[in-house]
């Protein structure tokens, strides 16, 4: 079986293959020591713009690889077998490109999907705020209109890449209360009042930063609106349906690695006389291990074909993908994690840290509560 799906077409074999490649060579070596080092490889991502990663779903016209969901979380899952934090990341920069090729103007498209696509610019998402995750329609960050300008006062929380990013994808309040008073605004690291807090100190993705995004009266033209007041929050959420597949495909590559790395260590480890994976407890589980993992995978194809279609499912379809995949790569890990016995738990073996990475997976881009939140309202259509 390979390493990332079944039933590829030649072209996704060729994807899938050359990602693998790039994962195994450039990020597997080195994924343990940017995890103890807290270090955003920012050469790394600039490589993997080289073969297309930093526009995976921006169209060619704009530099980009033109890639559909299906082939992107492809693309991504590859990516995780490497480093699940930094292809965390790589999905995340491509959610910001894909909003600004979907929803900007020419003029906002020629200005940042170019240094986007090369990653010689990164993006960060920024939703959440100290007083509104999951509900995030609560949102508090203003953008007051002062004549051909906006002016933006809030602060946004778990902004990951921030600091390091230049363009930074803000919902803030124009209107009143609720969803349909949020815009949607590009604020660029130079703009005077934009500063950020410190990089938090977190369990896992530590080959990412992760800081607050302060928002002090930064005056910004009114050009740096994406799509027309009121917007914000349907453009926010159309962004987050992509992205969810992007951290369940991370999440099926990140639980891939665990898995194959099991393999090895149980036909290399011997107790009681014979390799540990000739006893037919361990054998079972990992069956069960691959087996979730192989329905998973085809959740989360179902949905990316669902996207691709613009099906008026795919919403809910993108929440149980990534609800499912997340909670399966998890517990995945931490299967592989105990299969290792003690040495499943030093940091060398890169197994702990898999677990460390895919825990969050379940909590951002939507906690898996809010996921089942949104596929319960498809359900009964409240
Ligand atoms: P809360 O909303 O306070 O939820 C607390 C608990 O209550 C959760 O278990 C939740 O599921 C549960 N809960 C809440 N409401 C309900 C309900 N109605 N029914 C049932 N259960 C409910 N955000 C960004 O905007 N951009 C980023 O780049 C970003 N990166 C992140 C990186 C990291 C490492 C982390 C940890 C977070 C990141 N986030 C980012 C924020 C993330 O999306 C939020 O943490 C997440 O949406 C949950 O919000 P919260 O932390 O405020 O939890
Ligand atoms: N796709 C398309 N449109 C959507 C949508 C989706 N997934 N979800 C909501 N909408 C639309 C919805 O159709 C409605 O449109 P209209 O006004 O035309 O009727 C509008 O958005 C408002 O939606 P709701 O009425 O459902 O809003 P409500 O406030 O009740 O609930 C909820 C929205 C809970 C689904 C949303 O707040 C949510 O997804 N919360 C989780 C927050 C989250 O995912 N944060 C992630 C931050 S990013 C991150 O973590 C990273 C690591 C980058």
């Amino acid at each position: 079986m390979t390493a990332v799906t079944t039933l590829l077409t030649d072209d996704q074999t060729a994807l899938v293959d050359t990602t693998l490649d790039f994962a195994r060579e450039h990020l597997a070596p080195h994924a343990v020591a940017w995890d103890q080092e807290k270090h955003f490889p920012l050469d790394v991502l600039r490589k993997g713009a080289g073969l297309g990663l930093g526009g995976l779903y921006v169209r060619e016209e704009a530099g980009g690889s033109g890639l559909t969901r299906s082939d992107g979380v492809l693309v991504l899952a590859a990516l995780a077998t490497g480093c699940p934090s930094l292809a965390g990341y790589f999905s995340i920069h491509n959610m910001v490109a894909w909003m600004i090729d979907r929803y900007g103007d020419a003029a906002q498209r020629a200005r940042w999907l170019p240094g986007l696509c090369a990653m010689e610019s990164l993006g960060s998402y920024c939703l959440t705020e100290p007083g509104a995750g999951s509900d995030a329609a609560a949102l508090r960050t203003r953008a007051e209109r002062d004549g051909d300008h906006y002016v933006l006062t809030g602060v946004k929380q778990f902004i990951s890449g921030a600091g390091a990013s230049r363009v930074y994808l803000v919902m803030a309040r124009t209107g009143g209360d609720g969803p349909g008073g949020i815009s949607a605004f590009v604020v660029e690291r130079d703009d005077p009042g934009l500063s950020f807090g410190a990089n938090e100190k977190k369990m896992g993705w530590n080959a990412q930063p992760t800081r607050q995004v302060l928002l002090d009266g930064v005056r910004i033209p009114a050009d740096r609106r994406l799509g027309a007041e009121g917007d914000g929050f349907r453009i926010a959420m159309s962004g987050l349906n992509g992205g969810r597949l992007g951290i369940a495909a991370c999440s099926l590559g990140g639980a891939q690695s665990a898995l194959q790395r099991s393999l090895a260590h149980l036909a290399d480890r011997e107790a009681f006389g014979a390799p540990l994976l000739d006893a037919q407890a361990l054998r079972f589980r990992l069956a069960d291990m691959a087996t979730e993992l192989a329905a998973a995978r085809a959740l989360v194809g179902q949905a990316a074909t669902a996207l691709d279609r613009d099906d008026p499912q795919a919403p809910q379809l993108c929440a149980m993908a990534k609800h499912f995949a997340t909670d399966t790569g998890y517990s995945v890990a931490d299967r592989a994690l105990q299969l290792h016995g003690g040495y499943g738990y030093l940091s060398e073996y890169g197994i702990e840290k898999i677990v460390r990475d895919l825990r969050v997976h379940q909590i951002l881009e939507g906690t898996n509560e809010i996921m089942r939140l949104i596929v319960a309202r498809g359900l009964t259509g409240a």
